[in-house]
């Protein structure tokens, strides 16, 4: 049996002010340090090492892969930053507030922006700076892959192309992962891994900075997953994720 570990990365400065990040590169808080740290501490605690780390090419998440793997006194391994672990791309909604989107568009169209499988939020214009094709960071990678909006339907193909390609041989190899991404694309990777019915996937909602353990078989299928930590603490954090934007208390 092999495991890997995923971690949605700890409180963003966006994620404290209930704003739409997507690829905005935005950095952690002093509560998302403190979580990242925690959630290192718990992966030690489970008895939990790695061979290498992954984490998308935005900072909360390599903020995060640090703080856990100086936890765990393991910044010495290898680890690869992959603009295919990026969050989903939020398109034109990146940098507006939820709860003002919600006031203006509604909780329904605010709950299908963030939570449907096939609805893309409005999309860039392409000479928008925000454009990832004028990011030198992209300057590498195909101009047609690169997204100005994104379905979750979109995000599971990329990160699930790169589950398949890139981490499974080296679970195969038991090699022992940790990949620190965002709350869509584990979305995605679970969506792409179990093929959970949609009505499932609205409700899924990943919190910061728990580490999240799926023990897979011999042919790196998942058998189960489960969060570490407290669960009524782990249920909460889920709740406030969910509950983001509601106009009404
Ligand atoms: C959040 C997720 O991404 O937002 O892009 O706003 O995980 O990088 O903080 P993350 C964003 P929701 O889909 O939960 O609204």
């Amino acid at each position: 049996m092999y495991h890997v570990i995923l971690v949605r990365h700890g409180e963003s400065e966006y994620n404290r002010r209930n704003l739409f990040t997507g690829w905005t590169d935005v950095s952690l808080t002093e509560r998302g340090i403190h979580e990242a740290r925690e959630a290192g501490h718990l992966i030690r605690e489970a008895g939990y090492t790695f061979d290498m780390a992954f984490s998308s090419v935005l900072k909360r998440s390599i903020q995060t892969m640090h703080y856990i793997l100086d936890e765990l006194d393991l910044l010495w391994i290898p680890e690869q930053k992959a603009w295919k672990l990026n969050e989903r791309h939020y398109g034109a909604l990146q940098g507006l507030s939820k709860t003002e989107t919600a006031e203006k568009y509604g909780e329904e169209q605010l709950h299908l922006w963030r939570r449907s499988l096939t609805v893309k939020p409005p999309l860039l214009q392409t000479d928008d700076p925000r454009n990832p094709q004028f990011e030198e960071r992209y300057k590498n990678i195909n101009p047609q892959d690169l997204p100005l909006g994104e379905s979750l339907q979109d995000t599971v193909y990329r990160v699930g192309d790169f589950w398949h390609h890139r981490i499974v041989p080296l679970i195969r190899k038991k090699e022992r992962i940790l990949i620190s991404a965002h709350g869509n694309t584990l979305r995605a990777l679970i969506k792409y891994m179990e093929d959970i019915d949609e009505k499932s996937l609205t409700e899924l909602n990943i919190p910061t900075g728990i580490p999240l353990v799926y023990e897979l078989d011999d042919q790196v299928r998942p058998i189960r997953r489960f969060y570490l930590g407290e669960p009524e603490h782990i249920e909460r954090k889920s709740a406030e994720v969910a509950n983001q934007g509601n106009v009404t208390e």
